[in-house]
């Protein structure tokens, strides 16, 4: 417990995005059964920041997160940790791989309703200064670094200019 630390990654950035984008996925038809999310997907490029919204009529469809083992497999995670409002949004907030199932009847292992994205990390603007970091640990042992942390992600738009700041608070 005493050696319990805290390690605040304070990083600013002047992002050269224009402001985080909305995606719709599926466009027009939604979130539904029958319908090539790869297809939709392949042309997008997804970038931190962005987000996902999920729109389906309430109880006819839901949304999980899942890993690609589950996405494989289109195995279902608890109920509990479903998202079921009907117009779920997503935030993108790290980069890499994410994988979204429908996790009602069968819908995704024969309806395919499985949505596959890679999220782009934020894309800098050049000539703008890097990320900057204050409070880098003294005492801490960095073993367990961010793997363990907690990444809350915050993101504003002003007019041209977004800035985000990440606080990683590891244990
Ligand atoms: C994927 O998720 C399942 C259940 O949610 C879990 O049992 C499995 O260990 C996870 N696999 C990986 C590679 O993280
Ligand atoms: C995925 O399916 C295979 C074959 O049916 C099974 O062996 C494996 O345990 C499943 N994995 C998960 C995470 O459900
Ligand atoms: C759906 O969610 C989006 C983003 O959160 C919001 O802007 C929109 O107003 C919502 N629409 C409905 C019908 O609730
Ligand atoms: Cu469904």
């Amino acid at each position: 417990m005493a050696s319990k630390s805290i390690v605040v990654f304070v990083a600013i950035a002047f992002l050269s995005i224009v402001s985080a984008k909305d995606f719709m996925v599926g466009d027009d038809k939604g979130w539904t059964i029958n319908f090539d999310y790869q297809a939709w997907a392949q042309d997008k490029e997804f970038y931190v920041g962005d987000k996902l919204v999920f729109k389906y009529p309430v109880g006819v469809h839901n949304v999980f997160k899942v890993n690609g083992t589950a996405f494989q497999n289109c195995s279902k995670p608890p109920l509990s940790v479903a998202l079921i409002t009907g117009n779920d949004t997503i935030v993108l907030a790290t980069p890499g791989r994410k994988w979204y199932i429908c996790g009602v009847a069968q819908h995704c292992a024969v309806g395919g309703q499985k949505l596959l994205i890679v999220v782009n990390p934020v894309a800098m603007s050049p000539g703008v200064a890097p990320w900057l970091s204050f409070g880098a640990p003294t005492q801490a042992s960095p073993a367990t670094g961010s793997a363990n942390g907690i990444v809350i992600a915050s993101f504003q738009s002003i007019t041209a200019v977004a800035l985000a700041v990440f606080f990683v608070i590891a244990f």
